[in-house]
């Protein structure tokens, strides 16, 4: 069930929902979906194990949530992190950019296409911002925050906090990429900041996922 809009913003307010989540104050808190989008579930071009599993948890999460924001990985046609722009490279090796070493993808997000869409189960009406990122040709975005150059802003930030939210939760795909790098951008930034691991999937590349986990724990990032 939605909150009330009729719950006035100071007021605690303590309910569990599917996650075990307790929202306390529902106005500073919101939730910031990652990249729930096809070519990160089944039968995309960048499949995460388990993908689609997340969207009925979210669904049912962002019902607990006064504020939810999504992201959406948005690449133009040949960007840099796309194997298939560098002759000779294959997905998932790295190479070097100005920036520093970057993971290479097969394509995907592509802007416009299908598999840039969010999941079409994907049901959170009241969702407040749909932010891009990743659409610079140059530069990979991992986090919602910062592209890969960890300077360059996306404009989340100054929203949330013009905002004034205090409290980011964290879902979607993928565990240990976009959804480590915004947590750690989150933190960063000041936001207390929780992780919703059971509405999140790993691509789990080379023990990602373990590696994650860890860091999150000597980040004081929360597993929730
Ligand atoms: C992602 C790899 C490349 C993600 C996006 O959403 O985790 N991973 N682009
Ligand atoms: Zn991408």
């Amino acid at each position: 069930m939605l909150l009330s809009t009729a719950i006035p913003p100071s007021r605690v307010v303590r309910r569990r929902c599917l996650s075990e989540v307790i929202v306390d104050n529902v106005d500073a808190d919101v939730l910031l979906v990652i990249d729930v989008q096809n070519d990160f579930c089944a039968g995309g071009s960048l499949e995460v194990p388990g993908g689609d599993d997340v969207v009925p948890l979210i669904n049912e999460i962002a019902q607990d949530f006064r504020h939810v924001v999504l992201t959406q990985d948005w690449h133009p046609p040949r960007h840099l992190s796309f194997a298939s722009s560098h002759k000779g490279s294959e997905a998932f090796s790295q190479i070097d950019l100005p920036y520093g070493p970057q993971t290479l993808w097969p394509d995907h997000c592509v802007q416009n296409r299908p598999g840039a869409a969010l999941h079409k189960g994907l049901n959170v009406p009241h969702t407040e911002l749909i932010i891009r990122k990743g659409f610079r040709r140059e530069i990979d975005s991992y986090s919602a925050f910062f592209e890969n150059d960890h300077k360059t802003p996306t404009g989340l930030a100054g929203y949330f906090k013009e905002r004034g939210f205090k409290k980011v939760y964290l879902a979607g795909l993928a565990f240990d990429y976009c959804v480590r790098y915004s947590a750690e951008d989150a933190k960063s930034l000041g936001f207390e900041t929780l992780v919703i691991e059971n509405a999140c999937k790993a691509i789990d590349f080379n023990g990602s996922a373990e590696a994650t986990r860890k860091l999150f724990r000597y980040r004081g990032i929360d597993l929730i």
